[in-house]
């Protein structure tokens, strides 16, 4: 693949470093690591496990629906706050607003952390029914099932009062089966069989709202969210008389369970040994591991400030050891008589790809301490 350049192209849109990373701003937190992945367009690569699966999605729409999804795949990452927040509702101090989790590139404008910014400016366009993938990106924490660019395929689909009127129901309980019975027959059509749960949840754009839940690797997973769409933003778009839900899927997470692939960042590797592995249109092929490498665990322990927060601790590793670490876990927690808090965190070391020696994740950690003391204003212990 390309190393990428300075300036890149997404869907007819220039996008150039410097407007990008501006690390002498204030309300720009956006650091190279992130602008790397800008524009790779996992989703877009038909040999790609992100690829088959969006294909495997739209094969499902276009037999069930005849056609009628329209799609998009190519809309730029880089959108207003408006778009990404307000449009959809999300209160002036909800916590995805903030620097802490959300990519600023400027104080108006974000890395989209949901394909759901798209939502409104689609249905103003006048579209029914539609896909969009894209990839998203989030300060977050750092484990096998969490990485801060990721890749989503909402679907909205809007109804007219005739569709729920035949049916006898009110027109939420209607979109809600609707949206129900759409989605258990994706994960069929996806899985065959699998072990999944609804869980009634809350966003601030669907009443009712439900995630999808399916047991992965010993564990609970949550692939996706969605719900009956929120009247205030049909109301927005001219379309006030009718009802819509609304999904977000988490195309990494359905693509860990259908591909069996353990650890996330396995998407982004380049390694032949990986991406042999996956060919267009191939359904069932299953992750084989080139070999098993051992982790090895690095604790931290430090006082923290007030300003301290997870998010900021996971991106100074990430800056420094890139996807090399696996996971950074909390695993001790207290406060002092004078009331000071000290936290250790274990730092989960692993490649891919081959066996690390014990210089080179010493130097890692060695140099995750001198960051975390330069950049986190914690005190080591
Ligand atoms: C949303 O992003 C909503 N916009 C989804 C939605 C759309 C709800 C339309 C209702 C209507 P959430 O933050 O839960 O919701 O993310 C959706 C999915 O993205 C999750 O279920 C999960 O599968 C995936 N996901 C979230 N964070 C990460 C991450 N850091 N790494 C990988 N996948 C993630
Ligand atoms: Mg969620």
């Amino acid at each position: 693949w390309a190393p990428v350049a300075a300036v890149l192209e997404v869907g007819g849109v220039k996008i150039v470093k410097e407007d990008v990373v501006r690390e002498d701003d204030p309300t720009n937190n956006v650091p190279d690591t992130i602008f790397s992945k800008l524009g790779l367009q996992l989703h877009r690569r038909d040999n790609h496990p992100l690829g088959i699966l969006k294909n495997a999605i739209y094969e499902y729409f276009d037999t069930n629906y005849s056609g009628k999804f329209v799609k998009f795949d190519n809309l730029s990452p880089i959108v207003s706050t408006k778009e990404n927040f307000d449009d959809v509702l999300v209160p002036a101090d909800h916590v995805s607003r903030s620097y802490n989790d959300t990519y600023y590139v400027n104080a108006n404008t974000v890395l989209r952390c949901h394909t759901s910014a798209h939502q409104v400016e689609l249905l103003r366009q006048g579209h029914n029914q539609f896909l969009v993938t894209g990839d998203v990106y989030r300060r977050d924490s750092i484990d096998a099932t969490h990485y801060p660019v990721f890749h989503q395929m909402e679907g909205v689909r809007v109804f007219s009062p005739d569709e729920w009127q035949a049916s006898g129901l009110d027109a939420t309980s209607y979109a809600a089966m609707d949206l129900k019975k759409s989605l258990e027959g994706l994960a069929c059509h996806l899985f065959g069989d699998v072990e999944m749960r609804w869980v009634d949840t809350y966003f601030p754009f669907t009443n009712p709202s439900f995630e999808l839940e399916i047991y992965f690797q010993e564990k609970w997973m949550e692939v996706l969210g969605c719900g009956v769409t929120e009247q205030e933003i049909l109301k927005r778009s001219d379309r006030m008389d009718n009802v819509a839900w609304a999904f977000g899927l988490g195309l990494e997470r359905l693509a860990m369970v259908l591909f069996e692939i353990p650890d996330i960042r396995l998407f982004w590797s380049t390694d032949e040994r990986f991406t042999s592995q996956f060919s267009e249109g191939q359904l069932g092929a299953k992750f084989k591991p080139f070999s098993k490498f051992p982790p090895c665990y690095k604790d931290v322990s430090f006082w923290i400030s007030d300003s301290f927060t997870e998010n900021n601790l996971c991106e100074v590793v990430r800056g420094i050891a890139g996807d090399l670490v696996e996971e950074v876990q909390l695993i001790d927690n207290f406060t002092n008589k004078k009331g000071m808090t000290s936290h250790c965190y274990r730092i989960a070391y692993r490649s891919t790809e081959r066996s690390l020696t014990d210089e080179e994740i010493n130097q890692l950690q060695w140099n995750v301490r001198e960051a975390m003391q330069s950049k986190l204003n914690v005190v080591l212990r």
